[in-house]
């Protein structure tokens, strides 16, 4: 199957009082977004990897410890990254789970301690990449970071939540200024 983009399960402003402007959501998914997706058929087309599913494709072309990945990998990675991330945001924000919440207390201490630590990683990360809370093999939380499109499939993780610190995320909102993008993501519930 081909890789389509998928709507944004909101209006493009619906954002805007959370810090995500509707110029910023044009930009992000209609344009960004859109160019994994275009890009991501063209490399895909005609290889052993045409009409595999976006999780194979992520998983099968990822090198460990590479530096650079492939052109497939970053197109495919970035596709399912972003299509994971329109959906863990919510206009006005939300009640964390009940669950999830016990969970989280019980792994990092507290819910705000595990926020700062998630903010942390983002803020962390040098250069463009990806903060995240994933339950990894041995089903324990953790916070990560990772670079460029790299996510948690590569590692054999689930990602719970993941928040994108490309500067195209934030720049048109917060230039430079990283540390208030947080307010928009991480603390959206
Ligand atoms: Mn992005």
């Amino acid at each position: 199957m081909a890789f389509e983009l998928p709507d944004l399960p909101y209006a493009h402003d619906a954002l805007a009082a959370n810090g995500m402007s509707r110029e910023t959501l044009e930009y992000h998914h209609d344009i960004h977004h859109k160019a994994y997706v275009d890009n991501g058929n063209k490399l895909v087309s005609g290889t052993e990897w045409d009409g595999k599913p976006v999780e194979e494709i992520v998983k099968g072309t990822y090198k460990a410890g590479a530096v650079a990945q492939s052109g497939i990998f970053n197109n495919a990675s970035q596709h399912w990254n972003h299509s994971q991330f329109w959906g863990w945001m919510t206009p006005g924000g939300s009640k964390i789970p009940g669950n999830l919440e016990k969970a989280l207390a019980e792994s990092f201490g507290s819910v705000d301690k595990f926020k700062q630590e998630f903010a942390a990683a983002g803020t962390g990360q040098f250069g463009s990449g990806w903060c995240w809370l994933v339950r990894d093999r041995d089903g324990s939380l953790k916070v990560t970071k990772t670079e460029n499109g790299v996510n948690p499939l590569c590692f054999g993780q689930t990602a719970l939540l993941g928040c994108d610190v490309w500067e195209h995320s934030y720049y048109i909102d917060f230039r430079n200024k990283r540390p208030a993008y947080r307010r928009t993501s991480s603390t959206s519930w």
